[in-house]
């Protein structure tokens, strides 16, 4: 059991605040060292339920970038999250009105195993362990964030997706009460999204619960979104309330936006320019200069099997 419910916390396990800031000041350190692993796993406890919280996680040892993390500071204060306002600052300073537990998921379609489940109960089966990896937003920004998380196809497999599945689809918790921002029309609300099912399955995908160490704060997502690093940020979705198999391509909430500048696959591609910027490199948040973005993020080696014989260009 990795994630006990608030319930379960006594109040001896709860940590100060200030106890709080100097262990991820502290993992900040060792993440960039590239010792996270060692230490953190031997630090963890198991506590979960809001924001900041510690995590028990094995940290991996296969998927972790060789470049230095961006700091927490700018990894919880720099968002998209276009439920609480378009500009970055918004979402730290908004999130607040969302609540992450008690919460469930409704899991429909191409399955044997539909139905409404609870989030601790989702969770329970998934041990949780930290990857490093590179982040690149659509806009041209790009991080390098420790996330905690598990395989999404560990997860997907237990509800028993059906030969008719070919596509997943993902949605964000509609509730104008905890997302105020729903009640404005900058979007087609809820935020949707989708992986073809290899996509979906491939050992990258992860489900994040966390990041540096600690529960998953509000405005990254909580209490559980998806990370897919070899795609354009707007593809991981957070705060997912919903998931669906289908058999045919769903239209991404970006799609329905602007069909022409967001498509469905949305690889990070140098070579596949945004019809309003280029694509060929980017902002390291924390750096100064640019970067030249890599094809598929960096992750090419692992995933461009997936789109062997297509025309990226077509299938942007
Ligand atoms: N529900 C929802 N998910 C979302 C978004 C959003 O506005 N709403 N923004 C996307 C975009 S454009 C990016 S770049 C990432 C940002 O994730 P971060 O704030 O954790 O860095 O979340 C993605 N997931
Ligand atoms: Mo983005």
């Amino acid at each position: 059991m990795l994630i006990k419910k608030p319930s379960d916390i006594s109040p001896s396990e709860i940590t100060p605040r200030e106890t709080y800031r100097d262990r991820r000041r502290f993992m900040q350190q060792m993440a960039g060292l590239g010792l996270g692993g060692v230490l953190m796993g031997a630090t963890g406890t198991a506590v979960a339920g809001y924001g900041g919280k510690p995590l028990n996680f094995t940290p991996s040892t296969k998927y972790r970038v060789d470049e230095k993390p961006t700091p927490y500071e700018d990894v919880t204060t720099y968002n998209n999250f276009y439920e609480f306002g378009t500009d970055k600052a918004s979402p730290a300073r908004r999130a607040h009105t969302l609540e992450p537990r008690p919460w469930s998921v409704v899991v429909e379609g191409a399955c044997a195993k539909p139905g409404r489940y609870d989030l601790e109960e989702i969770l329970k089966p998934h041990p949780l362990e930290e990857r490093i990896y590179r982040f690149r937003c659509v806009e041209g920004w790009s991080m390098v964030i420790p996330w905690v998380g598990f395989p999404l196809g560990d997860m997907l497999k237990r509800f028993e997706p059906t030969a008719a599945a070919k596509y997943v689809v993902f949605e964000t918790l509609y509730d104008p009460e905890q997302f105020p921002n729903q009640r404005g029309r900058v979007l087609d609300w809820p935020y949707l999204e989708g992986l073809r099912m290899d996509e979906a399955m491939h050992p990258l995908s992860l489900m994040v619960v966390g990041l540096y160490g600690e529960v998953l704060p509000n405005q990254n997502g909580a209490p559980m979104r998806l990370m897919v690093p070899w795609k354009y940020g707007f593809k991981s979705i957070k705060s997912i309330a919903k998931i669906r198999f289908v058999e045919e391509m769903p239209t991404s909430t970006w799609m329905r936006a602007n069909s022409r500048e967001y498509g469905f696959y949305s690889n990070v591609n140098p070579r596949v320019d945004h019809p309003r910027w280029s694509q060929q490199s980017e902002r390291r948040i924390g750096e100064w200069g640019r970067r030249k973005t890599l094809m598929f993020n960096g992750y090419g080696d692992e995933v461009a099997h997936l789109y062997s014989g297509m025309d990226l260009r077509k299938f942007f």
